[in-house]
């Protein structure tokens, strides 16, 4: 019995996610009580400053979080309707992404990216390659038959990413309390940071503003010479 008039102090001690050998991240014993969320909405706008209805492809990811190892798992950007669909894909460093060509017409994937430059090769409708991302980095893709098929693999060195729906929003879930770095990437804008404490059992809203600052300019083909026909 505690007698009354004793104040009781009660010490709180929140243990973190634990981030097992296969990069996965684990709630700990006491489930996701002991995580934060980030969630929020990013507004975007075209280059003369109206903000565009679809909001889609930007990434929102934590800088400042404990590495996680280098894990087993996969990823799929297919191509279809000569796009690549997700036209962004953030993945753990140690990824392998699977490309399949669910197309009627050959494709040729290729990057020359200084985090991993690779040459799919010519390959025809049912077809799958693959490849590893073992480095963190910006890797551009294209290909080599279709010049306007563009996308993005962004290889990250935590899990703590998400990519914005078509209204904006993003949910990042399960994070670790602590203070960290919110970055944002997308292919039209300038990077954007801010500070994000997350606590334990609580979540986090952001609202991003970002403004297109570039247009899609021409690109090479993979020798590094300009395309000679548009199909
Ligand atoms: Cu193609």
């Amino acid at each position: 019995m505690i007698p009354l008039g004793v104040v009781t102090m009660v010490l709180l001690v929140g243990s973190q996610s634990a981030i097992s050998a296969d990069g996965q991240v684990q709630a700990s014993e006491q489930g996701r009580s002991t995580s934060g969320a980030v969630v929020g909405t990013v507004e975007l706008s075209d280059l003369e400053g109206a903000v565009r209805e679809d909001r889609s492809d930007v990434l929102v990811f934590l800088d400042g979080v404990a590495s996680a190892p280098a894990g087993a798992r996969r990823a799929v950007v297919t191509q279809q309707n000569r796009a690549f669909s997700p036209k962004v894909l953030p993945v753990l460093r140690g990824t392998v992404v699977d490309f399949p060509n669910d197309d009627g017409v050959f494709h040729n994937l290729f990057s020359l990216s200084r985090a991993r430059p690779f040459d799919l090769g010519v390959y025809g409708s049912g077809e799958t390659r693959s490849v590893s991302f073992p480095e963190t980095g910006l890797v551009q893709l294209f290909c080599n038959i279709h010049p306007d098929m563009e996308g993005s693999v962004v290889v990250l060195s935590n899990p703590y990413f998400a990519v914005t729906d078509r209204e904006g929003r993003f949910e990042i879930r399960d994070v670790p309390p602590g203070t960290y770095v919110l970055r944002t990437w997308h292919r039209l804008s300038a990077e954007t940071r801010q500070n994000v404490v997350v606590s334990a059992s609580s979540q986090v809203t952001v609202e991003i503003r970002l403004q297109e600052d570039r247009r899609i300019l021409p690109h090479t083909n993979k020798f590094g010479k300009r395309y000679r026909r548009k199909y």
